[in-house]
């Protein structure tokens, strides 16, 4: 079965394994259109936010939450629907869980933004979440995110009192989201997140995974996806994803 519900996934105690092709009509993107959106390109590999003459991802991430410029003047100011280019690299985040101000740990981002990147096997964003027990991208406001060539791996959504409270900590070891995702050309690979999403968690708005791969995630519900609300997959593979109780490649939350 693709899809099954928390009650009904709950009652599945066997451990789950999933490796199956989808092939589903998609229904739209979730891309925000502003003629004035600004490219914010990254320049540097390092976790870092420093005045330093480099932009770095958690920087670009900061102007788009700001819609400003906070880096002065190392990163371009973002201006809303703004486009992150990511060229290949693999950008490793650092630090702790814990704060929603992209600080350290997760991405923490809260305006429409496109994350693009030279292509999924060669610009790879990494949780690191053995370091920093945390996911790799959160959304915690109803905005657009869209990902495009680009792997995301290594997060690990393992929050403070999971896995039956809505930490949005313990969700989502990839990308977690309150608002519409889309998902082109990507890899959501080697994720995880203790109470269900181990590659991603969408509660809200339009969920689209297009030619993209989503692998060897696993979490206790939803081993690949856990979403609430509608979800299209069009020519993507999913295998390897892992849920300890229901839902190994998508979980659908009522
Ligand atoms: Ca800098
Ligand atoms: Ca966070």
């Amino acid at each position: 079965m693709l899809v099954t519900n928390l009650s009904g996934g709950l009652m599945r105690k066997a451990f789950l394994k999933c490796r199956l092709l989808f092939v589903l009509l998609s229904l739209g993107s979730a891309q925000t259109d502003n003629a004035w959106a600004a490219t914010i390109t990254v320049d540097t590999t390092a976790d870092i936010v420093a005045t330093d003459a480099a932009c770095s991802l958690r920087e670009a991430v900061n102007n788009v939450n700001a819609m400003a410029d906070t880096t002065g003047g190392d990163c371009v100011a973002a201006t809303g629907g703004d486009i992150i280019s990511l060229p290949a690299g693999r950008y490793t985040l650092t630090g702790a869980t814990g704060d929603d101000a992209n600080l350290s740990g997760d991405l923490d981002i809260s305006n429409a933004v496109t994350i693009k990147g030279a292509g999924a096997a060669k610009t790879i964003i990494n949780g690191n979440g053995a370091v920093t027990a945390d996911g790799v991208i959160q959304v915690q406001t109803a905005v657009g995110l869209t990902v495009d060539r680009i792997m995301i791996t290594g997060g690990q959504a393992s929050g403070q009192n999971c896995p039956y409270n809505k930490n949005p900590d313990c969700f989502g070891g990839g990308i977690y989201s309150q608002g519409a995702v889309t998902v082109t050309k990507s890899t959501i690979s080697g994720n995880a997140a203790t109470t269900a999403g181990g590659g991603m968690t969408v509660f809200k708005g339009l969920l689209t995974v297009t030619n993209s791969t989503i692998s060897g995630n696993a979490s206790g519900d939803g081993g690949g996806i856990a979403g609430l609300g509608p979800t299209a997959i069009r020519n993507s593979t999913f295998s390897g994803n892992e849920a300890g109780r229901g839902g190994a490649c998508i979980l659908k939350m009522l």
